[in-house]
């Protein structure tokens, strides 16, 4: 079932899936480890690694021989729930939404907070372009050349403290300009969060931009974030907040289904999401039909193991999902 079909169900099914859930925990925490019951609860924590990544490391992974996906389909089949919940809805109705001028408002654990316009945000850094895969819960893929600049380079102008041990992220959440916005699909705005170190890996990146061109609107424009070792939905669209916390912060699709979406989202073919495999994904990429995409293994982190998993390590990947 997708994200959509859920969100279409009536809310006797949802009552029981949370119920499900719900029980589901309670075991948890009777079970051998009391971890398993904090599992996808927001007040959980792991410290982050301090783990070192080399510049030719990270670099290995801004490129890749694999077909790219193209333009027409990175920017007609698209998850956007702000313009709708059908793939088809946002390239349609996000052409209303003005990303200029933008500014984004910077808060929380850091020296230097403020609310600052695009272009100064974006001023600590030096645009590149990367190849990342894009792996979506519902089990497609794709393989886009975005442009933007490393999320590290942005965030470190703030000068986060040593308190700053996440990083919350907020999408614009404006009635008149999002129509969907009026249904309440998600808990309004759509928030997202990282671990401070994985803020502040170097593939972690922020897009204003992809193919070239300026970002699309259905993209996630002026700004969206692009985690390329974890699920589509940490890829938070149309940023207009960025706050450093010392705890967990909630995130739209945990607080929503949390037995279904945890905070680490990690792409891991051996953690099922709860009604459906996550070991295969249909690889939208090449000149084909997208409905007749290829079906090809997932791999752990999306394909960004040697990066990134040192990041995890001594974390049992199957309770931090
Ligand atoms: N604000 C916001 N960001 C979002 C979403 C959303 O609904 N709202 N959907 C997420 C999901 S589920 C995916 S798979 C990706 C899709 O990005 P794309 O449309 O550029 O392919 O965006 C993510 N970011
Ligand atoms: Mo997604």
């Amino acid at each position: 079932m997708s994200k959509r079909q859920l969100f279409k169900l009536p809310s006797s099914a949802v009552t029981d899936e949370t119920v499900y859930r719900a029980r589901r925990r309670l075991l948890g925490a009777f079970a051998v480890s009391p971890m398993l019951s904090l599992a996808g609860c927001a007040d959980a924590e792991v410290p982050p690694s301090t783990v070192v990544v080399t510049p030719e490391q990270a670099r290995s992974g801004f490129r890749t021989r694999e077909p790219l996906t193209r333009y027409e389909d990175v920017t007609s089949y698209n998850n956007f729930y702000e313009f709708g919940t059908d793939k088809s809805d946002p390239s349609r109705a996000a052409k209303t939404l003005r990303t200029s001028p933008w500014n984004v408002a910077v808060s929380g654990e850091c020296a230097k907070p403020g609310t600052v316009g695009l272009e100064d945000l974006l001023r600590a850094a030096t645009p590149e372009e990367r190849i990342y895969r894009l792996r979506c819960v519902e089990g497609w893929s794709m393989v886009i050349p975005w442009q933007g600049v490393p999320l590290s380079a942005v965030l470190k102008r703030f000068e986060p403290t040593s308190k700053a041990k996440y990083v919350a992220f907020t999408t614009l959440a404006d009635r008149a300009q999002m129509p969907g916005i009026r249904y309440r699909s998600i808990d309004w705005p759509y928030r997202e969060g990282l671990r401070i170190d994985e803020a502040m890996h170097p593939l972690a990146f922020l897009a204003t931009g992809l193919y070239g061109k300026p970002l699309p609107q259905q993209n996630g424009a002026p700004l969206r974030l692009v985690v390329p070792w974890k699920y589509g939905f940490k890829s938070i669209k149309s940023i207009v907040e960025i706050r450093f916390t010392e705890r967990m912060p909630p995130t739209a699709w945990n607080r929503l289904q949390p037995g279904e979406y945890g905070f680490y989202s990690n792409v891991n073919p051996d953690v099922d999401h709860p009604r459906w495999s996550q070991k295969t994904e249909r690889r939208i990429a090449g000149t084909g039909n997208r409905l007749f995409a290829e079906r090809i293994p997932t791999l752990p982190f999306n394909g960004y193991g040697e990066q990134v998993a040192a990041l995890y390590a001594g974390m049992d990947l199957k309770k931090w999902y």
